[in-house]
């Protein structure tokens, strides 16, 4: 069972605990086996794929991280094919955004870099009107 995102009194440090928790033999560093178990570990009816509502629901009931926009956000980046959901097939990418210098491992620094990254995304994220009408103007035939 996984007993990680264990709740605290006071958590001042939250990404630390979170950091830990994710580092599992605690070298101080996140691999990708550790990083994919981790979104994994999200999938509660084990069909291969992570949804937004599964992702969201632990994030905020189960593993108590944070807000339902927290979790919005780093869906949005763990998705990385934009196909709506979490799979194995987005880690590769999903990986890469955290593992800044490219060294096949994600340390605390750039843990904390690129969580704090993804705070500041709104947690509303307006989708661009890709299929607005075309503005060309074609004259009747
Ligand atoms: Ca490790
Ligand atoms: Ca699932
Ligand atoms: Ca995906
Ligand atoms: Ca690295």
């Amino acid at each position: 069972m996984w007993s990680f995102f264990r709740y605290c009194d006071s958590e001042p440090q939250r990404e630390y605990i979170l950091f830990e928790r994710v580092d599992k033999n605690l070298d101080g560093n996140v691999d990708k086996q550790e990083f994919n178990g981790i979104f994994l570990a999200f999938d509660v009816n084990h069909d291969g794929n992570v949804t937004e509502s599964e992702f969201r629901d632990d994030w905020v009931n189960l593993y108590k991280i944070g807000a339902p926009n927290e979790a919005d956000a780093l869906y949005l980046r763990a998705d990385t094919n934009d196909d709506g959901m979490i799979t194995l097939a987005d880690m590769p990418q999903a990986f890469g955004y955290f593992d800044l210098n490219n060294d096949g491992n994600v340390d605390m620094n750039e843990f904390l870099t690129q969580w704090g990254d993804l705070k500041l995304i709104p947690s509303k994220v307006d989708i661009i009107d890709s299929n607005s009408p075309s503005t060309t103007t074609k004259a009747p035939h």
